[in-house]
């Protein structure tokens, strides 16, 4: 079969709800993936930064199919030899007291909304029923039906209606937006540290550290969403580290696998997360072995290869050698670490035909709200690949 062969067979039998270009992948390995006819593209979207390790990371695939052939599942009814290092590795490595496992970003989001909610009753005794969360205009914090809810994305919620109660939106970036917007019924704040699917918005300097001092001075949790942001994306573990901040609560996910495995965690004070008695939580897989050996080592190789400092140089270069080219369509290039966005201007037709120009020249990147190009690569990625990159980005950005 064909790559034709294969996109029939998507259109014959597969919801349509992704746009995704014409492009049939069968391999990958480090930054570089192959279609069904071998054809090699650099990926510079890492599956959204879930692949920030690289593709088929080898010593994570050899972490999958040792512990594949030891125990894969045991439901938390019971416990296994993963789980307890995996939580301890954690807390070590972003100072936080305690570890909720679960599976996907999503699972992670709406879980840390029941233990606010939860600890707003508990511990600040507000009237049950009546508890409020705060998240940010053009948030993405997964697709669940509570999470579209406060969404400010129309599409996302079109057509999913009732929602969820208890949220409000506010300007992301505006510190004091929070402030107003802060009742006595307030339990938490959520937050991306750069909002990723927005279009790659980085915050002024110093609002997270500002947003942290209001959270404290109001005892609500400081929730922030790092399941795109984390694990090195941005030239840190965790994003909250470039403003020396620490959340009272941290998702995190996507890449917490290296792309093998659907793995997510809440990270917390003991204090919130400390809510949950036996019973009040749980799902089937969370905090299974064979996720927590995969996840692990995904953590042992983004730390030990140099991944992270490696995402700092790199991008540095990136993103200074992208505002170098002379091109009439960018408006801005911005990011932090190797989450780059490119910004065209309205008069440049959208950033779909550029990225549909770059596949064809061996680069798979994708468009994000209409008029961005998001440049995310493994954080392995050399300076040479960096230039190869370049060199294409630059040939459509200076002929299209
Ligand atoms: C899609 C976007 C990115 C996330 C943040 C939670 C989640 C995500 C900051 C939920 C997931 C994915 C979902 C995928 C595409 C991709 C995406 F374009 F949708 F918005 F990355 F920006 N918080 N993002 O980015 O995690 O449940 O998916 O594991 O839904 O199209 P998940």
């Amino acid at each position: 079969m064909n790559s034709e062969d294969y996109i029939r067979l998507e259109n014959e039998y597969g919801a349509r709800n992704y746009h995704p270009l014409d492009v049939v992948l069968a391999r990958g390995e480090g930054i570089w993936v192959w279609d069904v006819e071998g054809n090699k593209y650099l990926d510079c979207l890492s599956s959204y930064s879930a692949v920030n390790q690289g593709h088929c990371h080898p010593r994570i695939l050899a972490a999958l199919v040792e512990q594949a052939g030891r125990l894969t599942l045991t439901s938390r009814a019971f416990r296994n030899d993963q789980l307890g290092p995996l939580y301890k590795e954690l807390c070590e490595l972003t100072n936080s007291h305690m570890v909720l496992p679960m599976n996907s970003g999503a699972e992670a989001v709406e879980s840390c909304i029941k233990a606010v909610r939860k600890w707003g009753y508990k511990a600040k005794g507000i009237p049950y029923g009546q508890a409020e969360i705060i998240a940010c205009e053009n948030n993405f914090h997964g697709r669940t039906i509570t999470i579209v809810g406060f969404s400010t994305e129309e599409q996302y919620r079109d057509g999913y209606a009732p929602f969820t109660p208890g949220f409000r939106v506010i300007p992301f970036g505006d510190a004091s937006a929070l402030e107003e917007a802060i009742t006595p019924n307030t339990v938490a704040f959520l937050v991306e540290p750069i909002q990723g699917e927005a279009g790659i918005i980085v915050p002024p300097e110093g609002y997270l550290r500002e947003i942290r001092r209001i959270c404290t001075e109001h005892d609500i949790a400081m929730i922030t969403d790092e399941i795109q942001t984390g694990l090195g994306r941005t030239g840190k573990l965790l994003a909250e580290e470039h403003e020396g901040v620490e959340a009272d609560l941290t998702l995190i996910g996507k890449a917490l696998s290296g792309g093998f495995y659907p793995v997510s965690a809440v990270l917390s004070n003991k204090e919130v997360l400390g809510v949950f008695q036996p019973g009040d939580h749980g799902s089937t897989f969370g905090g299974n072995p064979l996720g927590c050996a995969v996840a692990r080592m995904a953590l042992k190789v983004l730390i030990e290869e140099g991944m992270i400092e490696n995402a700092v140089r790199m991008g540095e270069y990136l993103m200074a050698e992208l505002r170098s080219i002379p091109s009439p369509h960018i408006k801005e290039v911005r990011g932090k670490g190797l989450l780059v966005g490119i910004e065209l201007f309205e008069e440049a037709g959208g950033a779909r035909r550029f990225c549909e120009a770059l596949q064809a020249r061996g680069l798979l990147c994708k468009e994000t709200h209409r008029n961005v190009i998001r440049i995310a690569p493994p954080l392995i990625i050399s300076q040479d690949e960096i230039d190869w990159a370049l060199e294409r980005i630059a040939d459509v950005l200076m002929t299209l």
